[in-house]
């Protein structure tokens, strides 16, 4: 069986903007009440979700063969497929203030946000240098500095502690925002509801984004609940909420620009349902017995690096040369970061002793990392 969102993304790939796409992208949806300004999209920002794409991507590859050689042990979920989500999402964010938190497939994103390359490759092979010093692992990224909240492992976990992340925004009077996101899966657990009806009753300033990438491991968003609709979920709570081309990084950070903009004026919450679909499977293991190779490759017809590059290309934005240029600074880098990784020591196992509370006068004993 097909997903659901195969016939739109079917109209995406020849490129018709018929009636019925947009229907698809906008009918009975509660986005886009006024207009709000979003940051230009010029060359520089092209040439930039190029390079920072095409470095998630290969970082990501590589990831994968390194899991084979046994040097990434225990899970790895990766995000091919989906960047385009986190493109368009940091091109509307204030890196400087706001905030983001994810699931498990959480490599890429606090490299977006800032955060080292080399210090979440190090971190996947367990070293001292990784982001939580080697104890996190794949699933686990974490950088206070850089506010990126996780690397979730219990699937919706992350769906309230990403409110509570907006609650203590609203609090302090940060000014920030908090993008969280969730999978297709994870939208029918019940910690979204509890969350999604105090984010509204506090208005607290927070966008939840679920990544409806087809499938929660093997089974279908259509096999899962009886609607495919996710982002309706939120009309429960009058939340606005809507639909998003998730291969497109300017679809993406248009919604996003509004999201963001309502959230940080003081009118609460949105929820965007990224349309979106993830290459490889769920996690190494897993056989893909549940789709056709041909699916897979019908959605790589509108790969949003590819979209990107072709509209670099179209505009003449970079020659061969410069795009040859911004492939071998992304090659270089990846290399870059398994010397690191690789040169890198593991921990030392006293290290465990830091990262556990003393229970005689908990929780006055300082973590020490
Ligand atoms: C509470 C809980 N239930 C079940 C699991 C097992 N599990 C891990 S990933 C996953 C699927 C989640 O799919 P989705 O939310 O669509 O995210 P995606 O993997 O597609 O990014 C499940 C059921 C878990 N980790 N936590
Ligand atoms: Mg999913």
């Amino acid at each position: 069986m097909l997903p659901q969102n195969f016939i739109f993304l079917q109209l995406a790939i020849l490129g018709e903007e018929t009636i019925l796409r947009k229907k698809l992208l906008f009918t009975n949806n509660t986005l886009a009440k006024e207009l709000i300004q979003m940051k230009e999209v010029t060359k520089e920002v092209y040439l930039k979700w190029y390079e920072d794409m095409l470095l998630w991507r290969k970082f990501e590859d590589k990831l994968a063969a390194l899991y084979i050689q046994q040097k990434v042990r225990g899970f790895l979920h990766l995000y091919n497929g989906q960047e385009a989500v986190l493109a368009g999402a940091l091109h509307a964010m204030d890196l400087t203030k706001d905030k983001m938190i994810t699931a498990y497939r959480n490599h890429v994103q606090p490299i977006g946000m800032g955060v080292d390359p080399r210090r979440v490759m190090a971190e996947l092979m367990g070293k001292v240098t990784g982001t939580s010093k080697g104890m996190g692992g794949s699933m686990h990224i974490f950088s206070k500095e850089f506010r990126f909240y996780g690397g979730h492992g219990i699937v919706g976990g992350q769906i309230p502690v990403g409110a509570g992340l907006a609650f203590a925004d609203k609090y302090f009077e940060t000014g920030g925002v908090t993008m969280t996101y969730f999978g297709d899966g994870a939208a029918r657990q019940g910690s979204l509801h509890e969350a999604f009806n105090m984010a509204m009753l506090w208005k607290l300033p927070v966008v939840f984004i679920v990544e409806n990438n087809g499938y929660a491991m093997g089974t279908s968003v259509e096999r899962t609940a009886n609607h495919t609709d996710i982002w309706k979920l939120g009309l429960g709570y009058e939340m606005p909420c809507g639909p998003v081309d998730g291969m497109n990084p300017v679809k993406v950070a248009e919604a996003m620009t509004e999201a963001i903009d309502r959230a940080r004026r003081g009118d609460g919450p949105t929820f965007l349902e990224m349309k979106t679909y993830r290459y490889r499977g769920h996690s190494m293991s897993d056989a893909q017995l549940y789709r056709s190779k041909d699916e897979v490759e019908e959605y790589k017809k509108i790969d949003p690096i590819t979209q990107v590059l072709d509209v670099i290309k179209d505009q003449k934005y970079a020659t061969q040369e410069e795009i040859a240029a911004i492939e071998q600074r992304v090659k270089d880098l990846v290399e870059e970061c398994v010397k690191f990784s690789e040169e890198s020591p593991y921990p030392e196992v006293q290290q465990l002793y830091d990262v556990v509370y003393d229970q005689e006068n908990y929780p006055f004993t300082p973590h020490k990392l």
